[in-house]
């Protein structure tokens, strides 16, 4: 998508509480600040943004544990996000929700399959996001989002809205990988999701690999959901970002995936998450963003 030109409905989540650096929860406000609206009315994408809403914090927010620090506010947000991104899709519009760290992609894919149960992934990362409570290293959710919605970790997070797995790790694609905990490639190993790290990008190019990543997520998919943390850029493109690692994405090699899958016409949702204002210089993260949602909705040259 988005083919069928649906209206976009825009989810700011300022939400930071699933990594250690704050930060995160200023990104939808400096991506809307960087011209979101204006990029969406130059492509004559018709738009809404839904404000999120500020829970009162209660005493379940505040629980938090060593192995999945935060979980209160981070199963309190999740809930919230997968509700609105199920009307979204009720709605017929697109969900584009604006991270945020990477733990709202468990509200996200939770809302989504309710709607459609045959989604398909592409994850583009720096990470796998392929923790567990058990494997992870630092307790921090966002990085298990993507094990969570495959059924691995807390059941409070992988029986969110009440059914687990979200996803069949035969439609799961990983993009830009180079930076995995050993546990994660046990687990990535086990499910069977496929990986594209930078090894292979470099191989091979980023055309064949999003050839081949697009084929797998919308193999029998009735939609794929892009995951975009925008930490899969390199950091010379991308500072702002609260866990940078050298040698990824050039900026070529961001817009044409992202051009690929408008291209392919199955994209029926996305997250662009982790830009992190206070890390970033004059706002060039956030300006990436916003371009890279042009790409992803259609923009071109000619
Ligand atoms: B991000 C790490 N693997 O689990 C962990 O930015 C990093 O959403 C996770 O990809 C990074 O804490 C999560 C060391
Ligand atoms: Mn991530
Ligand atoms: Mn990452
Ligand atoms: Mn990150």
């Amino acid at each position: 998508m988005n083919k069928y030109r649906q209206p976009v409905t825009v989810l700011p989540v300022p939400f930071h509480f699933g990594a250690s650096r704050p930060g995160a929860s200023g990104g939808p406000e400096a991506v809307l600040q960087a011209g979101l609206p204006e990029k969406l009315q130059l492509l004559n994408q018709s738009y809404s943004i839904l404000p999120w809403k500020e829970t009162a914090e209660s005493a379940i927010e505040r629980r938090t544990l060593e192995r999945l620090r935060n979980w209160g506010r981070v199963l309190a947000m999740s809930e919230a996000l997968a509700h609105s991104v199920h009307a979204a899709m009720e709605n017929e519009t697109f969900p584009l929700t604006i991270g945020g760290d990477h733990s709202i992609a468990i509200g996200t894919i939770a809302g989504i399959t309710e709607r459609i149960q045959q989604l398909g992934v592409v994850w583009i990362d720096a990470h796998a996001d392929m923790n567990t409570p058990e494997t992870s290293l630092t307790g921090n959710i966002h990085g298990m989002a993507l094990a969570a919605s495959l059924g691995l970790g807390d059941s409070r997070f992988t029986d969110l809205l009440g059914r687990s797995p979200k996803l069949q790790a035969k439609r799961v694609v990983l993009v830009g990988v180079r930076e995995l905990d050993e546990g994660e490639k046990r687990n990535i190993y086990e499910t069977g999701i496929t990986c594209f790290t930078m090894h292979d990008i470099d191989r091979i190019g980023m055309g064949r690999v999003m050839e081949k990543a697009i084929a797998i997520a919308s193999y029998g998919s009735e939609g794929v959901h892009v995951s975009f943390d925008i930490d899969s850029v390199d950091p010379g493109e991308a500072p702002g970002t609260g866990t940078p690692v050298r040698g990824g994405l050039n900026y070529r090699e961001a817009h044409l995936a992202m051009e690929m899958l408008f291209d392919c016409g199955m994209v029926t949702s996305a997250d662009i998450v982790e830009v992190n204002p206070l890390l970033d210089t004059n706002g060039r993260t956030a300006r990436l963003a916003v371009e890279l949602i042009g790409s992803l909705l259609g923009e071109r040259i000619l």
